[in-house]
């Protein structure tokens, strides 16, 4: 105990000294630069229905927009003070290590070689997704298996990638690549029969498919081939900042979790803390967490009032009652057989 404690000291003098010199290579700070700009600039993806894009109002939507927007309200009081910045599946790693963007929220799957060398650090899962597949309902097509030798189109730096390689390669299966950047040419020379199919997380495929004119065009095949557990990344470096994004992530699960919403965390805030403690240490009446954090004690309830709890943007995004009309799945809490078990808030 004593020799870890003169080691992490004689470390943080090392970081002290060294702190000047490598300035830049972690991005340490990322609160104080967020309050000090007033926003918090989000990596998005420009248009994936449900997840992030820009309505036919202007503003942009999503449940990765959410999660912006739930983190703005923890850090800053206000849901509406984050920047967007498209970002594509190849270039999004150099947007969030470089600091360009202080949330990378994208439909981005947490992998060991990501969190070990592109310079980024994952929160937690926000979403629970798997690769699957897309081709033409013209030809019939029922299973993978069918695929052999078919021409697929692919989105640059995608787990997709790799996944669909791997599968083929261990089936003894064939096929040819068209690699496009902009999904939306990907998806266009997709329809236009550029490529057979085209495989993705699910959820994205699911989502472009409701952006078609003949979205009946199109099967989307019953297998999953791999695990896609979906979040947030930070810059590596910044445990503050990571911290803020996880916890804000696992308040809007454990508020779904004690019943707080929108609409009730007023009246829940107002209840005596010994009615529910768990409740009063997420709204920030009874305990200091939040200032442990390096925010305000209402960090959770500001991101609850203005963003709603995980079940709430879960259904208002790409619940049944939206174009995409997904079920819980995976995604649903622990307590219902889910795999959405939040950290506890004590
Ligand atoms: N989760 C995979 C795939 C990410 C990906 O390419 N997602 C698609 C849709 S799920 C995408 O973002 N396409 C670009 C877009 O829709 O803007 C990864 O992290 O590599």
């Amino acid at each position: 105990m004593h020799n870890k404690k003169c080691l992490t000291a004689t470390l943080s003098l090392i970081g002290l000294l060294a702190g000047p010199c490598i300035a830049g290579a972690a991005q340490a700070g990322t609160l104080q630069d967020v309050q000090q700009r007033g926003s918090i600039r989000c990596g998005v993806s420009s248009d994936k229905a449900g997840f992030s894009y820009l309505s036919d109002d202007g503003h942009w939507k999503g449940m990765d927009v959410d999660l912006c927007r739930a983190v703005a309200a923890a850090t800053l009081g206000d849901a509406s003070k984050v920047e967007y910045v498209s970002t594509s599946s190849k270039n999004r790693f150099t947007a969030i290590s470089s600091g360009e963007i202080d949330i990378l929220s994208r439909s981005t799957t947490w992998t060991a070689s990501r969190d070990a060398n592109l310079g980024a650090d994952f929160t937690t899962p926000w979403f629970y997704d798997g690769q699957g597949f897309m081709t033409h309902a013209e030809f019939g097509i029922s299973k993978i298996e069918d695929l052999d030798g078919a021409t697929f189109c692919l989105s640059p730096g995608t787990t997709s990638e790799q996944n669909l390689a791997d599968y083929f390669g261990r089936k003894g299966l064939n096929y040819k690549s068209v690699v496009i950047e902009k999904s939306s040419e990907l998806y266009s020379a997709f329809q236009k029969g550029r490529c057979d199919a085209i495989t993705n997380d699910l959820t994205g495929l699911a989502a472009r498919r409701t952006l078609f004119a003949n979205p009946d065009d199109y099967t989307i095949l019953p297998t999953i081939i791999s695990k896609e557990p979906l979040g947030a990344y930070v810059s590596q470096g910044d445990a503050q900042w990571r911290d803020i994004v996880t916890w804000t992530a696992f308040a809007l699960m454990n508020a779904e979790e004690l019943g707080v919403t929108s609409a009730n965390v007023d009246q829940m805030r107002d209840a005596p803390v010994a009615d529910n403690p768990k409740i009063a240490r997420l709204l920030g009446t009874d305990g200091h967490i939040g200032e442990r954090f390096g925010l305000g004690n209402d960090w959770a309830y500001q991101a609850i009032k203005q963003v709603g709890n995980y079940g709430e943007i879960f259904a208002n995004n790409v619940g049944p009652d939206t174009p995409l009309k997904f079920e819980r799945g995976l995604n649903r809490l622990w307590t219902d057989g889910g795999l959405i078990y939040p950290a506890p808030i004590r």
